[in-house]
């Protein structure tokens, strides 16, 4: 069977992590795409030279015509500006709107078949976008901001319980901005939930509000840590999980934004939610039921999301 392609979008800090991380799974042959002159080629020699090394067989091909992304499979985006130290994910709206409006377009003439995961910021709207100029069905767009989100604070209550981050799982819902959801009724240590654990004298209330709240900040402090650029391991990882689920038919359930259908009350916008990813995409959007204090938390979250929609000036 013929290997799978993945085109990468954006070469730059995520981009080139993205296709390190692809070319170790060896889940395909990459295509880097940059508006960068000639530095995708020079990532995409560097990479496949690493890999005699590393152990794996793929193609890599560095790209600055958008001709080079014919035929993906999966198409990863992370074209645009990230935030500098003292800029909001959401002063990046109209920058990265234009990009992903030429992105758009090329994905809809060149690989319209593809699965589509958008990272570039602000996460919510850019996804938004995406879908929209691209054209493609909304079940194989989707935007990476929830596993990320999740996979911080996952790592954060690993940190605080001392046990394996493969043992705690944790539920993140709504916008990738500072009203995203951490849901600590659903998150849990091997399906002990958050609430019991505190009653087991494990944590505190206050401890875990802190917890949540630096999941919410988790793209700041490292924006503030790094001074240029922002975070990048970890969301390249968390793409990459996506891309894999949809490339294996894996059905993981992971945190994503997907467009909703009247799910959660919502219609037309995409939001972090529960979903099923396998060979379809999008293969189901898992509805919890939400208790009202969660719900109001979620509904501030959309419509954050909304506005920076309807501030898009395309
Ligand atoms: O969870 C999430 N979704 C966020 C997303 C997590 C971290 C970073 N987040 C956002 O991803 C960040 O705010 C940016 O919007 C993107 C990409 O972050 P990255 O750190 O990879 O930024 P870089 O290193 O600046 O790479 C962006 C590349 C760079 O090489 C530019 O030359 C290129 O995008 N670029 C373009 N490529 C194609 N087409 C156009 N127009 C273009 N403009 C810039």
């Amino acid at each position: 069977m013929a290997r799978k392609k993945l085109a990468l979008i954006g070469a730059g800090q995520i981009g080139g992590t993205l296709a390190h991380l692809i070319g170790l799974k060896e889940l395909g042959d990459v295509t880097l795409f940059d508006v960068a002159e000639s530095m995708p080629a020079g990532k995409a020699l560097d990479l496949v030279e690493s890999s005699p090394v590393s152990g794996f067989n793929a193609a890599f091909t560095g790209t600055n015509d958008y001709a080079g992304i014919e035929g993906a499979d999966v198409v990863i985006v992370t074209a645009g500006i990230p935030r500098k130290p003292g800029m909001s994910r959401d002063d990046l709206l109209n920058t990265n709107a234009g990009v992903m409006k030429a992105v758009g377009e090329s994905i809809k003439r060149y690989c319209p078949d593809a699965f589509v995961i958008c990272i570039t910021n602000p996460l919510d709207a850019m996804v938004w976008v995406l879908q929209q100029v691209a054209g493609l069905p909304a079940q194989k767009v989707v935007g990476m901001a929830g596993v990320l989100d999740s996979a911080r604070f996952r790592y954060f209550l690993a940190e605080e319980f001392k046990v394996s981050v493969e043992d705690v799982t944790a539920f993140v819902l709504g916008g990738h901005g500072d009203s995203m959801v951490p849901l600590v009724r659903y998150s849990t240590v091997a399906g002990i939930p958050l609430p019991d654990l505190v009653k087991m004298g494990w944590t505190t209330k206050e401890k875990l509000d802190s917890i949540v709240q630096r999941t919410r900040d988790g793209g700041a402090e490292i924006v503030s840590l790094l001074k240029t650029g922002s975070a990048f391991y970890a969301p390249a990882a968390s793409a990459v999980q996506m891309a894999e689920s949809y490339l294996k038919d894996q059905r993981r359930v992971l945190p994503c934004a997907a467009q909703l259908t009247g799910q959660y009350g919502v219609s037309g916008l995409y939001v972090g939610v529960p979903t099923v990813i396998g060979a379809a995409g999008v293969e189901k959007i898992i509805e919890i039921e939400l208790a009202s204090d969660e719900k109001a938390a979620f509904d501030k979250s959309v419509a954050a999301v909304k506005s920076l929609c309807d501030a898009v000036k395309l």
